[in-house]
Protein backbone atom coordinates (compact mmCIF):
# COMPACT_ATOMS: atom_id res chain seq x y z
CA UNK A 1 0.00 0.00 0.00
CA UNK A 2 2.77 2.47 0.83
CA UNK A 3 5.14 1.50 -2.21
CA UNK A 4 1.96 1.89 -4.47
CA UNK A 5 1.59 5.39 -3.09
CA UNK A 6 5.17 6.69 -3.25
CA UNK A 7 5.19 5.25 -6.86
CA UNK A 8 2.41 6.89 -7.98
CA UNK A 9 3.56 10.78 -6.30
CA UNK A 10 7.28 9.50 -7.98
CA UNK A 11 5.63 9.17 -11.25
CA UNK A 12 3.30 12.33 -10.42
CA UNK A 13 6.48 14.13 -10.03
CA UNK A 14 8.48 13.24 -12.69
CA UNK A 15 5.26 14.17 -15.05
CA UNK A 16 5.89 17.65 -13.41
CA UNK A 17 9.62 17.84 -14.41
CA UNK A 18 8.89 17.02 -17.63
CA UNK A 19 6.24 19.96 -18.15
CA UNK A 20 8.09 22.61 -16.71
CA UNK A 21 10.25 23.65 -19.54
CA UNK A 22 7.46 23.99 -21.88
CA UNK A 23 5.21 25.34 -19.50
CA UNK A 24 8.27 28.07 -19.09
CA UNK A 25 8.33 29.01 -22.57
CA UNK A 26 11.80 27.26 -23.00
CA UNK A 27 13.37 23.71 -23.87
CA UNK A 28 12.68 22.74 -27.12
CA UNK A 29 10.52 24.02 -29.61
CA UNK A 30 7.15 22.97 -30.04
CA UNK A 31 6.51 20.65 -32.85
CA UNK A 32 2.67 19.74 -34.73
CA UNK A 33 2.33 17.17 -37.53
CA UNK A 34 -0.73 15.80 -39.09
CA UNK A 35 -1.90 14.54 -42.40
CA UNK A 36 -4.26 16.56 -44.28
CA UNK A 37 -5.41 14.72 -47.48
CA UNK A 38 -6.13 17.14 -50.56
CA UNK A 39 -8.70 16.19 -52.60
CA UNK A 40 -8.54 16.42 -56.59
CA UNK A 41 -12.46 17.61 -56.82
CA UNK A 42 -11.92 20.18 -53.82
CA UNK A 43 -10.28 23.90 -54.82
CA UNK A 44 -9.39 24.88 -51.64
CA UNK A 45 -8.46 22.60 -48.70
CA UNK A 46 -8.09 24.46 -45.11
CA UNK A 47 -4.64 22.58 -43.06
CA UNK A 48 -6.22 23.80 -39.96
CA UNK A 49 -2.68 25.32 -39.04
CA UNK A 50 -2.14 28.49 -39.06
CA UNK A 51 1.29 30.21 -39.05
CA UNK A 52 3.19 32.95 -38.13
CA UNK A 53 6.54 34.36 -39.69
CA UNK A 54 8.67 32.61 -37.34
CA UNK A 55 7.27 29.41 -38.13
CA UNK A 56 9.26 26.96 -40.49
CA UNK A 57 6.54 24.17 -42.28
CA UNK A 58 7.61 21.16 -43.96
CA UNK A 59 5.31 19.25 -46.49
CA UNK A 60 6.00 15.83 -47.95
CA UNK A 61 3.17 14.68 -50.16
CA UNK A 62 2.21 11.42 -51.42
CA UNK A 63 -0.81 10.41 -53.80
CA UNK A 64 -2.42 10.88 -57.30
CA UNK A 65 -4.68 13.09 -58.88
CA UNK A 66 -6.22 12.39 -62.17
CA UNK A 67 -7.34 15.50 -63.94
CA UNK A 68 -9.48 13.88 -67.18
CA UNK A 69 -12.42 11.46 -65.98
CA UNK A 70 -11.63 8.13 -67.59
CA UNK A 71 -7.70 9.15 -68.66
CA UNK A 72 -5.15 6.91 -66.58
CA UNK A 73 -2.73 8.93 -68.34
CA UNK A 74 -4.09 11.99 -66.58
CA UNK A 75 -3.17 10.54 -63.02
CA UNK A 76 -0.18 12.74 -61.81
CA UNK A 77 1.79 13.20 -58.89
CA UNK A 78 1.91 16.75 -55.94
CA UNK A 79 4.28 18.37 -59.16
CA UNK A 80 1.21 18.20 -61.69
CA UNK A 81 1.38 18.02 -65.90
CA UNK A 82 3.92 20.27 -67.40
CA UNK A 83 2.32 23.60 -68.75
CA UNK A 84 4.47 23.07 -71.97
CA UNK A 85 2.28 20.52 -73.84
CA UNK A 86 -0.71 21.16 -71.94
CA UNK A 87 -2.94 22.57 -74.45
CA UNK A 88 -1.31 20.07 -77.22
CA UNK A 89 -1.69 16.67 -75.39
CA UNK A 90 -4.97 17.77 -73.31
CA UNK A 91 -6.95 20.26 -75.48
CA UNK A 92 -10.55 20.01 -74.91
CA UNK A 93 -9.26 19.76 -70.54
CA UNK A 94 -6.85 23.16 -71.82
CA UNK A 95 -9.88 25.22 -73.63
CA UNK A 96 -12.11 24.40 -71.12
CA UNK A 97 -11.39 27.22 -68.16
CA UNK A 98 -8.50 28.63 -66.87
CA UNK A 99 -6.40 26.81 -63.93
CA UNK A 100 -5.77 29.16 -60.81
CA UNK A 101 -1.82 29.36 -61.71
CA UNK A 102 -1.30 29.16 -65.06
CA UNK A 103 2.55 28.85 -64.86
CA UNK A 104 2.68 25.72 -62.62
CA UNK A 105 1.76 22.41 -63.70
CA UNK A 106 -1.76 21.13 -64.25
CA UNK A 107 -3.74 19.66 -61.09
CA UNK A 108 -0.18 20.73 -59.02
CA UNK A 109 -0.57 20.94 -55.11
CA UNK A 110 -0.30 24.86 -54.54
CA UNK A 111 0.20 25.93 -51.23
CA UNK A 112 -1.69 29.42 -50.15
CA UNK A 113 -0.71 31.32 -46.88
CA UNK A 114 -2.84 34.66 -47.05
CA UNK A 115 -3.13 34.60 -51.03
CA UNK A 116 0.42 33.88 -51.83
CA UNK A 117 1.37 30.63 -53.45
CA UNK A 118 4.02 28.31 -53.87
CA UNK A 119 3.57 24.78 -55.94
CA UNK A 120 4.96 22.23 -53.27
CA UNK A 121 6.33 19.38 -55.45
CA UNK A 122 6.64 16.25 -53.45
CA UNK A 123 8.60 18.23 -50.60
CA UNK A 124 8.92 21.53 -49.68
CA UNK A 125 10.19 23.69 -46.54
CA UNK A 126 9.45 27.11 -46.40
CA UNK A 127 8.93 30.14 -43.34
CA UNK A 128 8.36 33.73 -43.36
CA UNK A 129 5.04 33.69 -44.39
CA UNK A 130 2.03 34.65 -42.02
CA UNK A 131 -2.10 33.00 -42.03
CA UNK A 132 -4.43 30.71 -42.20
CA UNK A 133 -2.41 27.20 -44.61
CA UNK A 134 -4.24 26.33 -47.37
CA UNK A 135 -3.74 23.81 -50.43
CA UNK A 136 -5.39 24.38 -53.84
CA UNK A 137 -5.31 22.04 -56.23
CA UNK A 138 -4.24 23.86 -59.76
CA UNK A 139 -7.07 22.77 -62.00
CA UNK A 140 -10.08 24.64 -63.27
CA UNK A 141 -12.03 21.64 -63.82
CA UNK A 142 -13.05 19.77 -61.03
CA UNK A 143 -16.07 18.25 -61.27
CA UNK A 144 -18.24 17.46 -64.36
CA UNK A 145 -17.08 17.02 -67.89
CA UNK A 146 -13.20 17.27 -67.01
CA UNK A 147 -13.79 16.96 -63.23
CA UNK A 148 -11.13 15.15 -61.13
CA UNK A 149 -10.71 12.13 -59.29
CA UNK A 150 -8.05 10.66 -56.71
CA UNK A 151 -5.73 12.93 -53.89
CA UNK A 152 -2.61 14.27 -52.38
CA UNK A 153 -1.78 13.12 -49.13
CA UNK A 154 0.35 15.60 -47.31
CA UNK A 155 2.27 15.04 -44.30
CA UNK A 156 2.79 18.62 -42.77
CA UNK A 157 4.76 19.41 -39.96
CA UNK A 158 4.97 23.18 -38.09
CA UNK A 159 7.54 23.95 -36.07
CA UNK A 160 6.92 26.90 -33.97
CA UNK A 161 9.30 30.06 -33.49
CA UNK A 162 12.51 28.49 -34.89
CA UNK A 163 13.32 30.74 -37.26
CA UNK A 164 14.26 34.92 -37.08
CA UNK A 165 11.80 37.35 -37.37
CA UNK A 166 12.02 38.18 -40.96
CA1 LIG B 1 -9.81 18.71 -64.52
Amino acid sequence: MRTGKTGWLAAALSGLVVLAPAAAGGGKPKVEQKVVLVKGNQAGTNSGYTIGPRDRVTLNVAGKVCFSPGATQSCVGPGGWGREDYPQSWPDDWNSCADPEETEGLAALLVDVDNERLPSGDHTTFSGKAGLLYFVINDCSLTGEYGNTGEYSVVVKVERNVVPQP
